[in-house]
């Protein structure tokens, strides 16, 4: 495993990834299981307010591992805060894991079960930070809010996206992307588990308030099967598609697992 190709495969999948990334093994790591048992209901948790402005999304990517949505970053048009956050957090970004079946593919599970898809809307604190790249570097870096995606209905929010994929087929290809809501993707209800973990791929920092969305949206098989469509391979190179691209829990060590509900 070089350090530009870490992978989803057995090579150079999660397994290998301490190789590289010593962080793989720290104490901060992230999916990890929500357990009943371990969770603590915390009737001091606020509720979270979420501000999505449609005019902030911009382009979709293939980064070679997943797909992205990005979010235009100049300004405080897309945020989250509340909730456990100390600071407003910008939107970046956001994608989805899966799995080569419908059975499994998110990252979290809830006790012990994997659901068919997983959304990470990624967001980064603007008040203390300048940047993605600086804020990751440090734990109150980072906010992902988490929605499991459960095979059912095709969701018609959902379907724009999915309708983009065929103009970035290929890993490094991208297009724009505009007047999404990503709001549209966010279950009714707001209930929410939360814990501090780490990015879900290398790098593998330190530096993300987890909030999961303890509702799932729906996704149908046909809309699963297009995230399996795109390529992980450059235009012109043999054709690999990326059937798989999550990370399996890794061990709550002694963290504080906490909900709205
Ligand atoms: S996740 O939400 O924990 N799955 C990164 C961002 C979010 C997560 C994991 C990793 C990250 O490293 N971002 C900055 C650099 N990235 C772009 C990217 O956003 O994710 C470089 C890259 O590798 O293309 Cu994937
Ligand atoms: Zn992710």
């Amino acid at each position: 495993m070089s350090g530009l190709n870490w992978g989803y495969e057995a090579h150079n999948g999660p397994e290998q990834w301490h190789k590289l990334y010593p962080i793989a093994e720290g104490n901060f790591q992230s999916p990890v299981d929500l357990n009943a048992k371990e969770a603590k209901s915390d009737a001091s948790l606020k509720s979270l307010s979420i501000h999505y402005n449609p005019a902030s999304i911009k382009s979709i990517v293939n980064v070679g591992h997943s797909f992205q949505v990005l979010s235009e970053e100049k300004d405080d048009e897309s945020v989250v805060k509340g909730g456990p956050l100390k600071a407003t957090y910008r939107l970046n970004q956001f994608h989805f894991h899966w799995g080569p079946s419908d059975d499994h593919g998110s990252e979290h599970t809830v006790d012990g079960k994997a659901y068919s898809a997983e959304l990470h809307l990624v967001h980064w604190n603007a008040e203390k930070y300048s940047s993605f790249a600086e804020a990751s570097k440090n734990l109150d870096g980072c906010a992902v809010l988490t929605v499991f995606l459960k095979v059912g209905n095709a969701h018609a929010g959902l379907q724009k996206v999915v309708d983009a994929l065929s103009q970035v087929r290929t890993k490094g290809k991208q297009a724009p992307f505009s007047d999404f809501d990503p709001s549209s993707l966010l279950p009714a209800s707001k209930d929410y588990w939360t814990y501090i973990g780490s990015l879900t791929h290398p790098p593998l920092l330190e530096c993300v308030t987890w909030i999961i969305f303890r509702e799932p949206i729906s996704v149908s098989p046909d809309q699963l099967s297009k995230f399996r469509s795109i390529l992980s391979s450059g235009e012109g190179e043999k054709e690999c598609p990326i059937l798989t691209n999550h990370r399996p829990p890794q061990l709550l060590k002694g963290r504080e697992l906490r909900t709205s509900f």
